[in-house]
């Protein structure tokens, strides 16, 4: 009995295998003779984090996302880690389609289009929640679609917290205490302009150089998020860090307007709707990360300093506000209303 059972068994589970094997020529065939595989299409995407960084992990999710939708036909690789250059350099990539996508600070983007900077002013937003209200409202795909006369397609935002500044020389707690001290910033012209206006000296420099230049003295301090603080390891040799949350920058992902002319209309819209599918999985791994950042750095011993009060920072960036120009401070005033 037992055996017959096994028998049985046996020529079941062969059945089944030249059954697989059997659809497995079916389709071989199909693809080779009766209708030619379709190409796959293998597109770059450039990001300036380490591979386990939140927005990298976001990226990794965009790729999933698009080659499952396209049954592998469209495949998207992550280059982290700076390896196709820093943020400004890879930005100039993409706008001529030597790169496909990056993920990068709305802040470097700016000079390549700068109505982003009615986005990251100072203090424009009441907290996270309004800035999510911002970029999930007409405004945010207003601002994606404004990116094309500069080459680009704008995808979608990914969270970035906010940004406070750091330093090895002393504890900031007042706007008097920036002084003097020479703080690296975006290659952004309003991140120059909003350090100048606390008076310390603004030193634009790619983001890969900072580690260096703060070890060694060439600039005193920087501003980051709490992941970006500690990923890079400034935390070691920054030790002071205030949390003024002078700016919230969102990260934004964007594609080449030459890659996606090159694409189908319905590959277009898989590769839009993919980066907007990415964003619950990115604001996860943010919230998740900056925690870990933040413990990591209290635990380290670092000296970290809670402003009870930013207005006076907030009213030494005034000017910076009377400086733009009437269709951004129009934007501005759109922005400030959502949520109210
Ligand atoms: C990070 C951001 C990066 C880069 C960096 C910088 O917060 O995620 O894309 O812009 O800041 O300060 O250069």
């Amino acid at each position: 009995m037992k055996k017959t059972i096994v028998f049985i068994l046996v020529v079941l589970l062969s059945a089944g295998m030249l059954f697989a094997n059997g659809q497995a020529d079916k389709s071989g065939s199909k693809d080779t003779k009766a209708e030619p595989a379709q190409e796959q299409i293998v597109l770059r995407l450039a990001e300036t984090h380490p591979a386990d960084y939140p927005t990298t992990k976001g990226d990794y999710e965009f790729a999933r996302l698009v080659g499952e939708r396209s049954n592998g036909r469209i495949k998207i690789e992550v280059y982290p880690g700076r390896q196709l250059g820093e943020e400004k350099a890879v930005i100039e990539q993409v706008q001529f389609g030597a790169i496909d996508f990056t993920r990068v600070s709305i802040s470097p983007l700016s000079a390549f289009s700068p109505n982003f900077d009615a986005l990251q002013m100072p203090y424009l937003y009441r907290n996270a929640e309004h800035m999510w209200q911002v970029l999930n409202s007409p405004i945010g795909d207003e601002f994606l679609n404004s990116l094309e006369p500069a080459g680009f397609v704008g995808l979608s935002w990914f969270d970035s917290g906010a940004r406070s500044f750091y330093n090895s020389v002393h504890p900031i707690k007042s706007v008097a205490d920036l002084k003097g001290l020479k703080i690296r910033v975006q290659q952004s012209a309003l991140m120059v302009g909003l350090v100048e206006a606390l008076g310390a000296v603004a030193t634009p420099m790619p983001f890969g150089e900072v580690y260096s230049a703060l070890q060694t003295g060439v600039i005193d301090g920087a501003e980051n998020n709490w992941p970006s603080y500690y990923s890079t390891s400034h935390y070691e040799v920054a030790k002071y860090y205030t949390l003024d949350e002078h700016t919230r920058v969102p990260e934004i992902t964007i594609a080449s307007k030459i890659t996606m002319d090159k694409l189908s209309k319905e590959d277009q819209e898989l590769i839009k709707k993919a980066a907007k599918d990415s964003m619950d999985f990115q604001i996860k791994a943010w919230a998740d990360y900056e925690k870990v950042a933040e413990d990591a750095v209290r635990a380290n011993g670092n000296e970290i300093y809670e402003l009870p009060d930013n207005s006076a920072f907030q009213a030494a960036m005034q000017p910076l506000y009377d400086k733009l120009s009437p269709q951004l401070k129009e934007v501005v005033a759109k922005i400030r209303a959502v949520g109210k």
